[in-house]
């Protein structure tokens, strides 16, 4: 997918560079390495994401910005395979801090679940914000007008925010790649607030799990009240709001380059060597783990512990080989974790190993991708028993190798795999009984049953590779960010077929829809030919107008001035007018009491405010903060938000481009759309809008209904225009064919 700079993109007076896509990471896609002769040398680690990243960032002239793995030295940009590195520097007391200490110590443990007990230094966290904001400079000098910008991991979650700061033109995504901690466990966080601050900086959030990012949604509707709907998130701005959507992308691996390895003869030759070397055991295990506490090494050793103890299982017959690489070796608790587990490991082997036999055959090392392939190989049962983990790639890299469609997965439910890989044998890691029973069912698992759940789980792995995943996050990204003139060939196609319907409903919204929007509401008007469209349409038989509007009703009549047979909601439903001269509307009398309260709170907050002031609707009130200073705008809605939170619990409160609606009976044009439907008996529906509040209406469509978003911003509507004016072509377009289909028809 080429990525490309946007025709119009929003303004920024910063200094920019030139790369259409920059992707930030702690780490860089290199290791420094040091020459014979003292020169600096770069080899490529080769990771998934940047198998998946780097044609994309071959193609689209990328730039990848990230430490380069040694402290307290500067190395100049260069290039490597096509993709231009910027190296960030880092200071040894940086890393101490900012890494080892905020990275490591605070954010890892508390984001998995505060197995280990997080730490908490206010000097670790002033690292991470300077930090932070060296990678956001050098993310936006290098970043082109417009361009897209992919920052990664918990160590980053500041930058979002510093870069839309800095350059409010570019497109921003973040994927978390760790779980995100429910809400009572992140709220320990002293800096819980300016973390999702950071976070919500970006266009799009991903993660790993639906749960993840379910955790994060709700973090911010607690401690910022923020609405949030589904996957979209509204995030006041000095224009209004802003959408940011938090959704997930589960993660995964270059599967096929894993398979092409498995098919190496000099590899399957490998394997059958370390079956040999192991005394050709029955059965061989296999555990792969950087040596973490998040992994539940010692949960797995203790239940094979018990199985041997037992007489389950005896070394003759099983062999479990764990490889436990390297990590964060100058963290005190994974210091600690080391001695923990080699201390088992000694113990066991001490009991229980022969001669000829090892119980556990354990590694600390690193080993070549080869190597990790042979092992996977070799491997009867892989054993994946994390406490708590964002994916767990090592998991899809068994299956991917096991393309003879044998061997066991045993999988914690606390991975996030487990939420794609339901055909391997499932586990609670805590639950030592039952992970000593996954053990036994997987080694006495028929030939024919093991092939199925592998058939299934290769599937899962290959239909979702990391380059699918990146596309998707991409495409999510990007679309909807740049909307060309004119009228797509695809909603053309679209409105042909919707054209043909026996009764066809067109609603449409008023204020950025029809009309452009104006800093006096009271002097919004259609843009020119709308009238006449919409005239044609009504001239059509079997075709029904209407107008859905926020607005109260009189206020809709009198900007938009509409032909007598237009069917007219506002108050995002609460009013309607439909084929009767009357505005049907009901409220009963505790409602009129909340509305006198509500207008009294607010008319003191706009009486202090100036460039705010109150509508009056018929279920609600509205404060508008068009014509304020942006802090003094977010300032007073911030206000509003409290007082009436306090006062008044329990009102619908909708939040519009610089203003705060509050209303006393909950109504949204979603409702609207639905009582239209009901009301004209339609059977297709062409539904366009451009605020947040035309998503509720979206949400309500059906198959073979059109949705049309006026503008840029991520939307449930199918189809995107860039304006007013493009409407008015698609309302012609559109009778232009219902008026073909009724001549051919006759
Ligand atoms: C984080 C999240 C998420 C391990 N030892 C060796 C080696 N490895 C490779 C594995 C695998 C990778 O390291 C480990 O990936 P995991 O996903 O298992 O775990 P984390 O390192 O904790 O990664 C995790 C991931 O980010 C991606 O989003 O899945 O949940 O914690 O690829 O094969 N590779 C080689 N030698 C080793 O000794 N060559």
């Amino acid at each position: 997918m080429p990525i490309s700079t946007p025709a119009e993109p929003r303004q920024s007076a910063e200094p920019q560079g030139t790369y259409p896509l920059v992707v930030v990471s702690n780490r860089l896609p290199v290791d420094h390495e040091v020459n014979p002769d003292g020169s600096d040398a770069w080899r490529t680690s080769p990771g998934g994401l940047v198998t998946a990243l780097e044609p994309l960032m071959q193609a689209s002239d990328g730039a990848w910005v990230g430490w380069p793995g040694v402290a307290d030295r500067s190395f100049d940009p260069f290039e490597k395979n096509g993709i231009s590195i910027i190296p960030v520097r880092l200071s040894a007391l940086e890393l101490e801090q900012f890494y080892e200490g905020f990275s490591n110590d605070t954010l890892w443990p508390l984001y998995h679940d505060v197995i280990a007990p997080p730490s908490y230094h206010r000097e670790w966290w002033d690292s991470y914000v300077a930090v932070n904001r060296r990678f956001a400079e050098r993310a936006a000098s290098a970043a082109a007008r417009g361009a897209t910008v992919w920052v990664h991991d918990y160590q980053l979650q500041l930058v979002p925010r510093m870069l839309r700061e800095a350059r409010p033109d570019l497109l921003i995504g973040f994927f978390n790649h760790i779980p995100f901690p429910p809400y009572g466990i992140y709220a320990q966080l002293p800096w819980r607030k300016q973390i999702l601050d950071g976070l919500l900086g970006a266009d799009l959030i991903g993660f790993q799990r639906v749960a993840d990012a379910g955790n994060f949604s709700l973090a911010v509707r607690r401690l910022f009240g923020y609405p949030t709907r589904g996957v979209a998130i509204d995030v006041p701005d000095a224009a209004g709001s802003r959408r940011v959507i938090a959704k997930h992308f589960p993660i995964s691996i270059d599967a096929a380059s894993y398979e092409a390895l498995a098919r190496r003869p000099d590899i399957q030759e490998r394997a059958r060597q370390i079956r040999a070397d192991l005394g050709n055991p029955g059965t061989i295990m296999l555990g792969v783990d950087r040596l973490d506490y998040t992994k539940g090494i010692g949960h797995r050793i203790k239940a094979f512990g018990e199985l041997l103890e037992d007489g389950s299982l005896s070394v003759e017959d099983v062999t479990l080989v764990q490889v436990a690489s390297p990590s964060r070796e100058r963290v005190g608790t994974y210091m600690a974790l080391r001695d923990e587990i080699e201390l088992a490991v000694g113990r066991l082997n001490g009991d229980y190993s022969t001669i000829s036999h090892t119980a556990i055959s354990y590694h600390h090392h690193g080993y070549p991708r080869e190597e990790m392939v042979a092992l996977y190989l070799a491997a009867d049962v892989m054993l994946v028993t994390a406490l708590r983990d964002g994916m767990n790639l090592v998991a899809k890299e068994y299956v991917a190798v096991r393309f003879d469609g044998d061997g066991v997965l045993v999988l914690s439910e606390f991975a996030g795999a487990a939420d794609e890989l339901k055909q391997a044998i499932l586990i609670n890691p805590h639950d030592i009984d039952g992970v000593k029973a996954a053990i036994l069912r997987a080694i006495a698992m028929p030939q024919n049953e093991r092939t199925r759940r592998m058939r299934a789980l290769r599937r899962k792995v290959f239909d979702n590779d990391v380059a699918a995943w990146s596309a998707s996050f991409l495409r999510t990204l990007t679309e909807g960010a740049v909307v060309r003139a004119g009228v797509p060939d695809k909603l053309a196609e679209a409105l042909r077929e919707i054209s043909g319907a026996p009764t066809l409903l067109v609603a449409l919204d008023f204020d950025g829809t029809l009309a452009p929007h104006v800093d006096r509401p009271e002097e919004a008007r259609a843009v020119a030919g709308t009238r006449e469209a919409v005239q044609r349409l009504l001239d059509l038989p079997g075709v029904r107008v209407a107008f859905v509007s926020g607005r109260a009703l009189v206020s809709l009549q009198h900007v938009a001035q509409p032909q007598s047979d237009v069917l007219l909601t506002g108050s995002h439903g609460i009013e309607v007018q439909l084929d009767t001269p009357e505005i049907e509307l009901d409220l009963v009398a505790a409602e009129l009491e909340q509305l006198d309260a509500l207008a009294g709170v607010l008319d003191r907050i706009a009486g202090t405010t100036s460039g705010t002031w109150i509508e009056r609707k018929p279920a609600g009130l509205a404060l508008h903060t068009r014509l304020a200073t942006p802090q003094d705008g977010l300032a007073a809605q911030r206000q509003a938000r409290e007082q009436t939170e306090q006062l008044l619990p329990g009102l619908t409160i909708r939040e519009g481009k610089n203003v705060l609606e509050f209303s006393v009976r909950a109504s949204s044009k979603g409702d609207a759309l639905a009582r239209l439907r009901d009301h004209t008996g339609a059977d297709r529906v062409l539904y366009a809008g451009d605020d947040v509040t035309d998503e509720d209406a979206f949400a309500v469509l059906r198959e073979g209904d059109i949705g049309l978003k006026i503008g840029p911003g991520v939307s449930l509507a199918g189809y995107r225009v860039r304006g007013p004016g493009e409407v008015t072509e698609v309302l012609r377009l559109l009778a232009d064919f219902r008026a073909g289909a009724s001549d051919s028809a006759t």
